[in-house]
């Protein structure tokens, strides 16, 4: 199991970081290595999102400054190991009846983020995003139901899969 956090900001100038978080290594033995500029192609299945879950990410860094962030936690398998590359479209409402719309494009999008795993050997993902509260874009204190699809390094799309929780309040204390 790998744990990553990404940071993201909703907006014109969206932008993610990522950096590994320190925890043990718990994927699969790695396989052959991969020749210097091939492309692998895993075994082409879907990734499963398994849960969204959301929290507090702590005090995140944007063009304006500290902002609290808004943490938007994705845990993926996927049968065939290309986790090793990841992307998400990710939607929020603040209406919370069980859904999302999901049809238009996605409010955030998480850019194909490389995890230089070898190739194929990325089967489970905890990937977290610390998405910076504005308190426009995303309004501080405020309960958000949030769907989230996944993408693997072969493009293919997941299931979307829906959390709920609120946003930090605007000194970063814990919302609701
Ligand atoms: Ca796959
Ligand atoms: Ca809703």
């Amino acid at each position: 199991m790998k744990n990553w956090t990404c940071g993201a900001l909703i907006g014109p100038l969206l932008a993610v970081a990522c950096a590994e978080e320190p925890v043990e290594s718990k994927t699969a033995p790695p396989l052959e290595s991969t020749p210097p500029g091939t492309t692998v192609t895993c075994d082409g299945t879907e990734p499963v999102l398994e849960s969204v879950s959301l929290g507090n990410a702590g005090m995140v860094t944007g063009d304006d400054g500290d902002m609290p962030g808004f943490a938007i936690g994705l845990h993926i398998t996927d049968a065939d190991g290309d986790l090793h590359r990841v992307a998400a479209d990710i939607w929020f409402d603040d209406v919370l009846d069980g859904a999302v719309d999901a049809t238009g494009e996605p409010q955030l999008f998480a850019d194909y983020f490389d995890t230089n795993e070898e190739a194929c050997t990325v089967f489970n993902l905890d990937f977290s995003l610390a998405v910076g509260v504005n308190g426009t874009d995303l309004a501080y204190n405020t309960a958000y139901e949030v769907v989230a699809v996944v993408i693997d390094d072969a493009g293919l799309r997941s299931n979307s899969a829906l959390g709920m929780g609120y946003t930090p309040n605007e000194d970063g204390s814990d919302g609701g």
